[in-house]
C-alpha cells in the first residue's frame, strides 16, 4: 500500500531582541534549514513575525515609525538566504513576517497597508500562497495599565486574504492541499472549520505567546496558557481531519516571556512532537496525509452530517446576545 508522507518540522526559534538585526535572525533559520535538510525535512515552519522581536510590544506614536520592523518586499536583501536554502535543500517553507502592501484600500485608493502576514514557499523560490491573520488580538492605544503592551490592532489590519488553501506539490508528494493561521487564529474554530471545508490536509501556523496574560482580569496560571494552546490546535485537528504544525517563537524576549512548547499534532487530535526548550529548535514528524481521510469519511464527513441552516449566527453575529429570559406559563 502507497501512502502520502511528507517529513515536516517546526523551526522553533529562541528569543530576537528588539536590536537584533534581521542578518542574524535569518542566520539562525538558516541553520534550521540545514538541521532539517540533515534530517529528511521536506517543509519547515517558521514562527509568526519570524525575522523580528515581536515588535507590537513596543508602542510607537508615530505609526510610520514602526515601518522598520515591515518587509516592503520578498525576497529582499535580507530574506534571500532563506529562498537559496530552500533551493541548495530542496525544502519548502512557511515564513511569519509583517508586511507593508501598496494596494487599494476600500474606496480604490492605492496606499500604504500594514499586515500580518504568512507565506508558503516552494523549494523552488515561488510563493505558493500568502496569508493575513484575521484575528488580530490586543490593543491600539497605549494601555499604562498594562506592563507589556500588545499592539496588533495599532499596527496591522484585518486580514482581507479569507483563510485560503492551495493544492501544491510539496516534498516528494504530487499534491498536499495546505492552509495557514497565524496565532491568535488557532483559538478560533470558525478559522479551522474554513480550512476544513476546503479539504486542508495540513495546516502551517507560527505564534508568539506570553506566558502572562494580562488580557485577564484575573490570575490565569502559565500551564494554562500552554494547555489553552494546544487544546485548540488539538481540537482543530481532529475536528477537520487534518494534521497541524504550530511553530513557536519561545524565551524571554525583551524581557516578556514566551512560552513555546510548539507542536506537530495528527487528525486523531494527538501531539506527535513537542519542543521543549526555549531556544532554536526542530521538531519533525513523518505526516501520512492518508491519516486525513478516516475523520473527513466518517465523522467529520461534512457533506453528510453538517447543518449550515442551524449555523446562521456564525456569520450573522459578531458578539453574544442574551437568551429569551424563561417565564413560567400562567393560565390554562
Ligand atoms: N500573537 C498573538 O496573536 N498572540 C496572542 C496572545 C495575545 S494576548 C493579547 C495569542 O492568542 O496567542
Amino acid at each position: 500500500m502507497t501512502h502520502r508522507t511528507i517529513t515536516v518540522a517546526a523551526a522553533q526559534l529562541g528569543p530576537i531582541q528588539r536590536a537584533e538585526p534581521r542578518a542574524v535572525a535569518v542566520e539562525r533559520m538558516v541553520r534550521l534549514m540545514e538541521r532539517a535538510h540533515q534530517r529528511g525535512v521536506e517543509l519547515v515552519v517558521f514562527p509568526e513575525l519570524a525575522l523580528t522581536t515581536f515588535f507590537p510590544r513596543h508602542y510607537h506614536d508615530d505609526i510610520a515609525d514602526a515601518d522598520r520592523w515591515f518587509e516592503t518586499s520578498l525576497p529582499s536583501a535580507d530574506t534571500e538566504p532563506l529562498f537559496a536554502a530552500a533551493r541548495r535543500y530542496g525544502i519548502g517553507f512557511h515564513l511569519g513576517y509583517a508586511e507593508i502592501a501598496q494596494e487599494p484600500d476600500d474606496t480604490g485608493i492605492i496606499r500604504k497597508r500594514r499586515f500580518n502576514t504568512a507565506v508558503l514557499v516552494s523549494p523552488d523560490g515561488d510563493i505558493l500562497l500568502k496569508y493575513r491573520k484575521v484575528h488580530l488580538p490586543g490593543h491600539a492605544e497605549f494601555d499604562p495599565r498594562r506592563t507589556t503592551q500588545h499592539l496588533e490592532k495599532r499596527y496591522f489590519e484585518v486580514g482581507n486574504l479569507g483563510f485560503p488553501v492551495i493544492r501544491a506539490p510539496m516534498g516528494g508528494l504530487s499534491g498536499i492541499n495546505m492552509g495557514m493561521m497565524i496565532c491568535n487564529d488557532r483559538r478560533w474554530p470558525e478559522a479551522w472549520r474554513v480550512l476544513g471545508l476546503q479539504s486542508a490536509e495540513l495546516v502551517l501556523l507560527g505564534y508568539n505567546t506570553p506566558s502572562l496574560n494580562q488580557e485577564a482580569g484575573g490570575f490565569e496560571a502559565p500551564h494554562l496558557r500552554v494547555f489553552h494552546s494546544h487544546l485548540s490546535i488539538q481540537a482543530g485537528c481532529y475536528q477537520n481531519a487534518c494534521f497541524a504544525v504550530a511553530t513557536a517563537k519561545a524565551g524571554i524576549e525583551d524581557g516578556c516571556e514566551l512560552f513555546g512548547h510548539s507542536i506537530i499534532v495528527n487528525p486523531q487530535g494527538e501531539i506527535v512532537a513537542m519542543a521543549t526548550s526555549w531556544d532554536d529548535e526542530l521538531i519533525t514528524a513523518d505526516c501520512d496525509l492518508d491519516q486525513c481521510t478516516l475523520g473527513r469519511t466518517t465523522i467529520f464527513a461534512f457533506d453528510k452530517h453538517r447543518r449550515p441552516e442551524a449555523y446562521r449566527r456564525i456569520t450573522d453575529q459578531t458578539g453574544a446576545m442574551e437568551p429569551p429570559v424563561w417565564a413560567k406559563k400562567t393560565g390554562k
